[in-house]
């Protein structure tokens, strides 16, 4: 018996001992950015006006995250609460999602005030004021105010209704479809919060490669339980549509938008779809893309097939996101001209419920693509942007690549057009658009860190930040994120940011300088494959697209070539019509030009794309050492897995840099300038890489 206790105490001694050893659960990134818990001598000391789930959801997260000790007692309330109103508090501009965080005496105490016009409001706030605190600032000298610049602010989800995600590569997709609507996974609700906390306010649940049994009544509930628990976060449900429903699911002989009994069909989908979701959000649809369904099969336009979907969700006060990702394989011309070819002459034609969602550039989320120039030539539609968060052609999950300055960099371009900024055009400020839109394509799966690894966190981060403030800056956004990511200790924020900042130019030179894109390989789009000249559509192919031959390389976009440039503006066409005058970051996207043309510092191109390719794989070793010193600052999950993958990017970055130079090595016969060592296998071995099975490739 004694025996017996004893073992059982040495056990409970063992498990303890065990228990203190495994790292702390918290740090295995499951919780985000929003780290930080009030400890119970910084528990703040806060009340609530009126009574929401909305607004009590605030108040339990001020109670239960701020992270520092407010010097005030904290007050959620509506603006409207009639105990605010001799403050006279200037909330006219915060419109119905803007927020208002300051210091205020209230019944005569000094209080911290978070409020809004609506729950919704003040619940943005509540998360500003943790982000505040979390970044190293006092709560009670806080003094917060801003409203959302753009109003849709919503993720994507490439998510199939059997799990796979197209494009993801952080696990399977985070709805169970199967167990919905009855069972609703608790980590739904932790996914609404982190989106509420950047702002995001909506959500497409299933991929734009849809199928049409997303629209049927079971998948209607399904659909309606997400919606349910997103709700109080201030998040509404869409869902994309397969344009060939009423054939696939009302028996119709035709999907043609101009036919009376296809436009009731989907009118009767849109009502059923309303009574069990009141406030769902609307469609989003692609149409004659890559071999989907459109108003095209019969001869029809975009704008009738966005029409009359729109007619159809417009008495609910639904929205259609029309996408403009278009290209067909009848149309010989250049790939980037075809989607402003097809929709500029559809500009004013658009119902006044319809945006159409346009990517960053005219190919394809590029690691670099010049701004597409549908943005500014639409003036009387509502262009919604679409950025890709999921890094398809940027290493995918294991590469790190912070893509806050590649949105900025587009958000920032001017269009051509008096001072018109893409941003201006997204956030409606151009035209003064009701309806103003960003979509990012989400990279959030069921992996227990969301993204598949901590710093691809950043990027579902800074989508949400940009989404709200199209104007904020790349490197301000990092901070922010590394220190409630990390901790405010600038030996930590410092190191982090900096890497944060280098790594997708990194990517840009070890997988294709000065503006070559779509170089990857075919399919899982995993890896380089400049050669690939197979496939049988001819915009498939990578050699499509850089154009190497003996003399030179790239795509000649100017008026002796496909004149792609005559799609922008006047003064933005002007410059890129000219080798000298185009950003040479953007140089072979617009020209084809010989391999021993003069760069801005006097090499030639040849030997200035071997030093970015050089300059790619250098820089990742120069993060890893960056990571590696902050070993003793970083819990050892975390740490580990980072400094893991930063090791395959290594290895990856050199093997697109060698395996490219052997390729432009076979086709120009160069030598490599002195200093850069040698590919360290034959084009050939290069060649005969296969991954039948990368993720996100989903058949
Ligand atoms: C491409 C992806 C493909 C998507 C497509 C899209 O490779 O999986 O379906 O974009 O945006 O980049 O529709």
């Amino acid at each position: 018996m004694k025996a017996m206790r004893t073992l059982v105490r040495t056990s409970a001694i063992a498990l303890a001992a065990s228990l203190l050893a495994t790292p702390a659960l918290a740090e295995d990134g499951y919780d985000l950015w929003l780290r930080a818990r009030a400890s119970a001598s910084t528990q703040p000391v806060v009340s609530r006006l009126g009574d929401t789930p909305t607004l009590r959801l605030a108040e339990a997260e001020l109670r239960r995250d701020l992270p520092v000790a407010a010097t005030l007692p904290i007050v959620v309330a509506l603006a409207g609460d009639a105990s605010l109103a001799s403050l006279r508090l200037p909330v006219g501009e915060l419109g119905d999602e803007g927020y208002l965080v300051r210091p205020v005496t209230l019944g005569g105490r000094q209080t911290l005030l978070v409020t809004g016009n609506t729950d919704r409001g003040v619940l943005y706030g509540a998360f500003a004021l943790i982000r505040h605190a979390s970044s190293g600032n006092q709560p009670g000298a806080a003094n917060l105010r801003s409203a959302p610049k753009v109003k849709l602010r919503l993720l994507n989800h490439w998510d199939n209704l059997d799990g796979p995600v197209e494009r993801g590569y952080a696990g399977e997709s985070l709805w169970d479809w199967w167990t919905l609507p009855d069972y609703r996974d608790p980590r739904y609700t932790d996914y609404a919060r982190a989106n509420a906390s950047i702002g995001i306010n909506g959500t497409v649940l299933n991929n734009v490669n849809a199928k049409a049994d997303s629209l049927t009544a079971p998948y209607i509930a399904k659909a309606a339980a997400l919606a349910d628990t997103f709700r109080p976060w201030g998040i509404r449900v869409y869902l994309s549509a397969r344009f060939s429903a009423p054939i696939e699911l009302g028996g119709l002989k035709t999907a043609d938008p101009r036919d009376p009994a296809v436009a009731a069909w989907w009118k009767a989908k849109a009502d059923e779809i309303y009574r069990t979701i009141p406030d769902f959000g609307g469609f989003l649809v692609k149409a004659n893309s890559e071999g989907q369904p459109g108003p095209r099969d019969y001869g029809a336009s975009h704008g009738d097939g966005a029409n009359m979907l729109a007619a159809a969700v417009k008495p609910h006060g639904g929205i259609v996101m029309w996408r403009a990702f278009v290209y067909a394989d009848t149309d010989p011309d250049d790939r980037a001209k075809q989607a402003y070819t097809e929709f500029k002459p559809l500009d004013g034609t658009f119902a006044d419920n319809v945006m159409v969602q346009v990517k960053n550039g005219a190919i394809d989320f590029q690691p670099r693509e010049p701004f597409h120039p549908l943005f500014g030539a639409m003036p009387k539609t509502p262009l919604m942007m679409e950025f890709q968060i999921t890094k398809e052609y940027l290493g995918q999950a294991t590469h790190l690549a912070y893509l806050g300055p590649l949105f900025t960099e587009v958000l920032e371009a001017k269009t051509g057009r008096g001072k018109e900024t893409v941003a201006s055009v997204v956030d409606g400020e151009s035209e003064r658009h009701r309806l103003t839109g960003m979509a990012g394509v989400a990279n959030i799966g069921n992996d227990r860190d969301w993204t598949g690894g901590t710093f691809n966190q950043a990027n579902w981060y800074a989508f949400g930040r940009l989404a709200w403030d199209p104007l904020l800056d790349a490197a301000g956004i990092a901070r922010e994120w590394a220190q409630q990511t990390f901790g405010t200790d600038p030996r930590i924020v410092g190191p982090v940011v900096d890497m944060m900042m280098r790594s997708r130019e990194a990517v840009v030179d070890y997988t294709g300088p000065f503006g070559l894109a779509h170089l990857m390989a075919t399919g899982h789009h995993y890896g380089p494959g400049p050669w690939v000249s197979e496939l049988q559509r001819p915009e498939w192919n990578p050699v499509y697209y850089h154009r190497a031959d003996k003399q030179g390389i790239g795509f000649d976009r100017t008026r002796t070539g496909s004149n792609a440039v005559a799609q922008y503006a006047p003064t933005v066409a002007k410059l890129y019509a000219n080798p000298r005058t185009t950003p040479e970051a953007e140089l072979l996207w617009f020209h084809h030009l010989p391999w021993n043309y003069r760069l801005k510092n006097g090499e030639t191109l040849w030997d200035g794309m071997v030093h970015h390719y050089d300059r790619g794989v250098s820089t990742v070793t120069a993060m890893r050492r960056e990571w590696d010193g902050l070993r003793p600052m970083v819990d050892a999950e975390r740490w580990e897995k980072t400094a893991t993958f930063l090791a395959i990017q290594e290895r990856e970055a050199r093997w697109w840099r060698d395996a490219s130079l052997a390729y432009w090595q076979s086709v120009n016969g160069l030598p490599l300038p002195a200093g850069s060592a040698a590919p360290e296998h034959d084009l050939a071995w290069y060649k005969a890489q296969q991954f039948p099975l990368a993720p996100g490739n989903p058949h």
